[in-house]
């Protein structure tokens, strides 16, 4: 009796000019492949599904730069008292505000609140292997800590401070802040979308580090 031999069919799938094509026919050149073996539609098309897969994983975790949005003493307390100095906003409205910003910039955020200082001290110090920004809201350390200052100007990443309310309109001590001394830039009195801002700016000083 004859034996039946199963022939099985081995797709070998290669990048053409360093993509993958779009569709099975231009891989083909003369005609469709899909016409001509079935079973190969669908393993492309899987295949078309794992590459989009990694290009969006890539995106969000290898592309996109690292910004750290880092917020000091008392700031978990914002939305709950004094509105009418720092407004209605709790400190969840200001991380969905930064975490939309983030992602209409392609950036990637890290966004934490700490009511100690060498615990923000400690943040800062993290940055320097793993962002490329930080905006800082330092809250009462603005006023107070060098060694907040020691640790900004040693990460040499580009600094951006934020404060929800104007701190010069305010009581003598808020006017001088020693983080100041380690920003590009300062942005106060603008509310909560004062972080907004300092992400656009952020992204701004990337694309023009990238340039040089
Ligand atoms: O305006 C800002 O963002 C400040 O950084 C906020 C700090 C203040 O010490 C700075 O001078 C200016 C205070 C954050 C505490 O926020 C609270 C919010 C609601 C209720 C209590 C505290």
């Amino acid at each position: 009796m004859a034996k039946k031999r199963q022939i099985q069919r081995v797709f070998v799938l290669t990048s053409h000019s360093g993509c993958w094509p779009h569709t099975p026919r231009q891989m083909a050149g003369t005609g469709s492949p899909e016409q001509v073996f079935p079973e190969f539609s669908a393993a492309y098309q899987s295949l078309l599904l794992d590459a989009a897969w990694h290009r969006a994983t890539a995106r969000c975790t290898m592309e996109r730069p690292l910004i750290a949005v880092l917020n000091g003493p008392n700031l978990n307390m914002l939305g709950q008292r004094q509105p009418e100095i720092y407004g209605s906003a709790t400190l969840d409205d200001v991380e969905q505000i930064c975490i939309q910003a983030a992602d209409k910039l392609d950036l990637a955020i890290d966004f934490r609140q700490t009511n100690i200082e060498g615990e923000l001290i400690s943040w800062v110090q993290d940055c320097r292997k793993r962002a490329r920004g930080i905006i800082i809201n330092p809250a009462g350390y603005s006023h107070t800590s060098v060694a907040l200052l020691d640790a900004l100007l040693a990460t040499d990443l580009p600094v951006i401070e934020v404060h929800i309310s104007n701190i010069h309109r305010r009581e003598p001590f808020r006017h001088m802040s020693y983080v100041s001394r380690a920003a590009v830039g300062v942005i106060c009195g603008l509310g909560v979308t004062g972080y907004s801002l300092a992400l656009q700016a952020m992204t701004d000083l990337i694309l023009h580090e990238d340039d040089q």
